[in-house]
């Protein structure tokens, strides 16, 4: 940890914070299927002086003097975005993605629009509608839902757009494990006159890579995040197709000026440059292999939990993403099994499932995903290992269940991880996780 020493000199306890957070992610499976290891390159990009610096504006039109080595290096993401994605605009300086799908909808929308998304229980985001969100307070939320398979309804999709006629309609979800249907979308909204926005924060690697279908031609506006698949800090970038500028010349215009000055101040300019170097990895030839190796790891990762006897939404994967149905299991467990697989080093979120008969904050299911784990080198080999080990696990979580009565919860759940911590196939699945982190090194260069 040299490059920490200034920091564990003059603030121990914020060093030991840090360097016990990278032991974690050293010696854990991390399948959480939004998060990544940024190569050390964005690291230091993103540690820069660049921090230091007020930026309002755009390159060559700036508020406060001093930026011409911050227009460079905002001149590179925005190039690079473009290149890489293939659309005429882009912008770089959103702070993430929930604040860059607001600066979407301020360009386009007015109070009281109609808007549909993909509903957050079947797998969309917050920001396209959902009622504790000020998408779904501020617009009138249409959202439409899968079908019992679970993939995207689109007769639904097309119904509920004919009938309320949408300002905006969202194609991307966070937990959706099949390509989204961009053309069919596009048939869909321009039948209705509404603007298409594509959300692809989760796949954003996967399309840069040319794995997963791009939505350029299909959609207006394309909203992602920066630090999922694509690998980059945590982010987010709006970019504009050529189709978007067809429909309304202006719509580039709209969108810089919603971002700035419509939401936000001055752009975190050493993001921007660490997203600049992940655009810059993303154009390699390595990271089309990183990005065909994370699909092929969560098809034999699937593979293996159903070999188990696991239950997954739409019986499968053609993404980065899994999602486990454990309602086998009983209502609300997503937390039973997200605890113990901690316990054994093994990092997942409990997620809703289309239909959950219980709750977010309580669900039925678990997501995971493997572009942290390819990140690490592992490959198919190390996906059988790993679904094994899980299965185990959610195997073991049988019998067990989460009371229906809120106020006990919390208590229950503590007395669950105390007698998990000492069962002993957790144990055993503790010691292989362990044993397997050791094999496949994270940074090992800090
Ligand atoms: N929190 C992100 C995810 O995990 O998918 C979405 O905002």
């Amino acid at each position: 940890m040299e490059w920490l020493q200034i920091l564990k000199n003059t603030d121990p306890q914020t060093f030991e914070a840090i360097t016990n957070e990278l032991d974690r992610q050293r010696n854990t499976l991390d399948l959480i299927p939004s998060e990544n290891f940024t190569s050390v390159a964005v690291l230091q990009a993103i540690g820069s002086v660049l921090t230091n610096k007020y930026s309002e504006g755009y390159p060559g039109k700036r508020y406060y003097a001093g930026n011409e080595f911050i227009d460079t290096v905002e001149k590179l993401a925005i190039e690079r975005a473009k290149t890489l994605f293939n659309v005429p605009h882009a912008n770089v300086q959103a702070y993430s993605g929930s604040p860059a799908n607001i600066a979407i909808y301020f360009a386009i929308c007015k109070p009281g629009d109609v808007i549909m998304g993909q509903n957050l229980t079947d797998g969309g985001h917050l920001t396209h509608g959902w009622k504790t969100s000020i998408t779904g307070q501020y617009f009138k939320s249409v959202p439409y839902h899968v079908k019992p398979d679970g993939y995207i309804d689109l007769e639904e999709v097309r119904k509920l757009a004919a009938e309320n006629k949408p300002k905006i309609i969202w194609v991307g979800a966070t937990a959706y494990t099949r390509e989204f249907p961009f053309e069919e979308f596009s048939r869909i909204a321009d039948e209705t006159g509404s603007y298409l926005a594509a959300d692809i924060s989760h796949i954003a690697g996967l399309v840069a890579a040319g794995v997963h279908k791009s939505p350029a031609s299909y959609v207006h506006v394309i909203m992602t995040t920066t630090h999922k698949t694509l690998r980059g800090p945590r982010g987010a970038m709006i970019m504009v197709t050529r189709k978007g500028l067809e429909k309304d010349p202006e719509l580039a215009d709209k969108i810089d000026k919603s971002v700035f000055p419509g939401l936000q101040g001055g752009p975190h300019d050493n993001t921007t440059a660490g997203i600049a170097v992940a655009l810059h990895e993303s154009m390699k030839p390595e990271f089309k292999e990183y990005s065909l190796q994370i699909v092929k790891n969560a098809k034999a990762l699937a593979e293996e939990l159903m070999n188990n006897g696991l239950k997954l939404v739409t019986s499968g994967t053609d993404n980065h993403m899994i999602l486990i149905d454990l309602t086998d299991l009983g209502e609300g467990n997503g937390i039973l099994v997200q605890e113990t697989l901690e316990l054994c080093g093994i990092i997942v979120n409990k997620n809703t499932i289309p239909n959950d008969p219980s709750s977010p904050f309580y669900p039925s299911g678990i997501r995971l995903g493997t572009p942290a784990i390819t990140t690490r080198s592992m490959k198919e080999n190390e996906m059988k290992v790993i679904g094994n080990l899980m299965s185990q696990i959610i195997n073991e979580v049988k019998g067990h269940q989460l009371p229906s009565n809120k106020e006990k919860r919390q208590e229950y759940l503590k007395k669950f991880k105390s007698d998990m911590k000492n069962n002993q196939v957790v144990k055993n699945v503790k010691n292989s996780v362990e044993n397997l982190c050791k094999q496949f090194p994270l940074y090992t260069n800090l």
